[in-house]
């Protein structure tokens, strides 16, 4: 497809990728190559001194990996992409290319566990600073950048919270400062919410949830303007080395096809799974993004298409309680990720966030009863009749 659509349904389907270029094959080939062949010394020296276009080895480019970063730039409406070996490969690849030491990140109040620990690593080592915020208002933003901020980060929805941030608000505020604003858009996916059309600068997916969508990759992505992500692919992209295998970028390709379609039954089961848990009597809170009685469904309204496919319960009782609900499932999974066709449930204090210090843990909002659900594409009545025989047992 020569022209980008105006419909993202096509879009995730075609972008990046032009049959004509590859002998007619409809799928997208996989270049499962280390290394390139130059035709003469000359040429090799030509394409290392960027004089002449052309792949040379595959940390440096692949051909499978590169019609993945072209797809998910158009999807995000970014300039262009960047594909890593994980989320937190693209998440470090990102911050370390943003921040020298004694800098300062401004981020959400929520994060994902492994974000955290960087963030901790960070400091440790180059004493680069973090402060958290729940971001409510423009003052609330402006008041804790520093000169020294060199970028804003959020998570929204945040990880496990499903607490929501306005990105435009944010952004607004990062522009009076002349800081970017990076968003990690893994819970919500391109297909729900778009940071960079809200005037945000850098978006990063944990490709691994909904991007794939079949629980079988691990896998980053990167989206913004193309100085900086050129700057990153010479960098902590190439020189780090954290890349994207081409078979990753294949099954990535493959799992984008369907986003669209597997978000919307997401959305559909998650909706109803958010109803049936608010009458539970053993529940004592629920949180999901459009859901009306959660304050922040103005903002969902405002940047989200949809709720999305994940949700989180805090239950009445205590971390026993919690456990043994999980333990009393029957065909759910019990396991940590997101966004697979399976439903997931996990336990964030023990598992993804089981690295935050109690503390700043209770600080984000993560009690010991809190339950975060992946809604997944089996039968809602499936997936209902699981979780209510499980809270009837408590
Ligand atoms: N960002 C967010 C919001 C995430 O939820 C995760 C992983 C990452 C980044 C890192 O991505 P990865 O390197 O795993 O591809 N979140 C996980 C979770 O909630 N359960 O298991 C992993």
């Amino acid at each position: 497809m020569s022209k980008k659509s105006a419909h993202f349904e096509t879009n995730v389907i075609h972008e990046g990728y032009d049959s004509k270029d590859m002998l007619g094959s409809l799928a997208t080939p996989l270049f499962q190559t280390s290394t390139f062949t130059f035709d003469t010394a000359e040429q090799g020296e030509a394409r290392f001194a960027g004089e002449e276009a052309g792949y040379m080895y595959s940390r440096l480019g692949n051909p499978t990996v590169k019609v993945l970063e072209e797809r998910i730039a158009a999807l995000e409406n970014g300039e262009r992409g960047l594909a890593f070996a994980s989320g937190m490969a693209a998440v470090s690849a990102v911050l370390i290319a943003l921040t020298k030491a004694n800098d300062h990140i401004l981020c959400s109040t929520g994060l994902y566990g492994c974000t955290f620990g960087l963030l901790t690593l960070m400091e440790d080592k180059y004493n680069i600073t973090h402060d958290f915020s729940a971001m409510g208002t423009k003052d609330e933003v402006r008041s804790l950048i520093k000169p020294e901020t060199a970028c804003i980060y959020v998570e929204t929805p945040i990880n496990p919270t499903m607490k929501l941030i306005d990105l435009e608000m944010v952004a607004e505020v990062a522009k009076e400062f002349g800081i970017p604003v990076v968003v990690d858009n893994t819970f919500a996916s391109p297909y729900l919410q778009r940071p960079i059309e809200l005037g945000c600068d850098i978006v990063i997916h944990s490709a691994t949830k909904y991007i794939g969508g079949h629980g079988d990759v691990v896998a980053g992505l990167v989206v913004g303007k193309q100085d900086f992500l050129d700057s990153v692919a010479m960098t902590t992209q190439k020189d780090v080395g954290g890349i994207m295998s081409p078979f990753d970028a294949w099954l990535l390709l493959r799992g984008l096809k369907t986003l669209p379609v597997r978000l919307d039954r997401h959305c559909d089961n998650a909706e109803i799974i958010v109803d049936k848990l608010r009458s539970h009597p053993k529940v004592e809170n629920v949180y999901y993004p459009s859901d009306k009685a959660n304050p922040d469904h103005v903002i969902c309204s405002k940047q989200m298409k949809r709720g999305g496919g994940m949700i989180s319960f805090e239950l009445k009782g205590t971390k026993a309680d919690a456990q043994q609900m999980l333990n009393h499932l029957s065909f759910l999974k019990i396991a940590v990720s997101l966004g697979d066709a399976e439903t997931l449930i996990q336990h964030p204090a023990t598992m993804t966030h089981a690295v935050v210090p109690k503390e700043s843990r209770e600080e984000m909002g993560i009690t010991d009863q809190l339950i975060r659900l992946s809604v997944g594409l089996e039968s809602w009545e499936d997936i209902w009749e699981d979780l209510a025989q499980a809270l009837n047992k408590l």
